[in-house]
């Protein structure tokens, strides 16, 4: 039997829509699968799983999705044995540190003993290490922008893209620690046959792109 390219796409999201429509550009059908978790994609040896973003750099690790579409940010922050093959353009955002608004006029080094409210602890500890500041990390999972008006971080590190989040919390962004965009990542495993329709993949994806600008 023919193996299938496994691609990891995530379910619904911001990058969802975009990541579908890169495939169709590149002459790949994904059916409407009604909320299927897997579905055989038309015109290619492919299978696109349909996963939460947070899951794709491990699955596409342990080999269950071969390759998958998903942002640099979630990528490094899981910090699991994938590569990243190509870089996408879109899904742009950056990850900052942010400030109530009454701190103004601070150095980095004022971070220091600060508490900082974020979901991407591993990206913001090594920065913190990297720049010699020790301050709390205080680990949550959604709404990071309230946290220091409820009394629960003197700071926050969250994705920022327009900013108006920031503004309408009263907050501004301090410090860009990472700059993100939606990455193509790979397994380091794939077999002969995959590799090959990953290279197939690659070579349409680049000829989309050079079209594109
Ligand atoms: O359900 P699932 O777990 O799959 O999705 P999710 O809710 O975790 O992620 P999702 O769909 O919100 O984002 C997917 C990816 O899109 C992120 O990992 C980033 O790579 C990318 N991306 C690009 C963004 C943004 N821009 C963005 N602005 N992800 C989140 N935001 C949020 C940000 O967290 C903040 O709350 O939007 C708000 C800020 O936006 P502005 O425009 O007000 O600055
Ligand atoms: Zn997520």
């Amino acid at each position: 039997m023919q193996e299938k390219l496994r691609i990891a796409v995530q379910k619904s999201g911001r990058l969802s829509e975009d990541s579908l429509k890169l495939l169709k550009e590149c002459g790949i059908g994904v059916p409407n699968g009604n909320n299927q978790l897997k579905i055989n994609a038309e015109n290619f040896d492919a299978e696109i799983l349909f996963l939460r973003d947070d899951d794709i750099p491990e699955y596409v690790q342990d080999g269950v999705a071969d390759i998958g579409f998903v942002g640099e940010n979630v990528m490094l922050e899981k910090n699991k044995a994938t590569d990243i093959v190509e870089r996408l353009g879109y899904g742009k955002c950056r990850l900052s540190i942010a400030l109530p608004k009454t701190r103004k006029k601070l150095a980095i080094k004022d971070l220091d003993g600060m508490k900082i409210a974020t979901s991407y602890p591993f990206i913001l500890n090594k920065w913190l290490k990297q720049n010699k500041i020790k301050a709390d990390i205080h680990v949550i999972s959604g709404s990071v922008e309230i946290a220091p008006r409820i009394g629960l971080a003197d700071a926050i590190c969250d994705l920022v893209s327009s900013g108006s989040t920031l503004f309408s919390n009263e907050l501004y962004e301090f410090e860009t620690i990472l700059k993100s965009e939606a990455v193509l990542i790979s397994g380091k495993k794939l077999s002969p046959a995959r590799k090959q329709l990953l290279e197939k993949l690659l070579f349409r994806i680049r000829a989309v792109k050079k079209a594109k600008y």
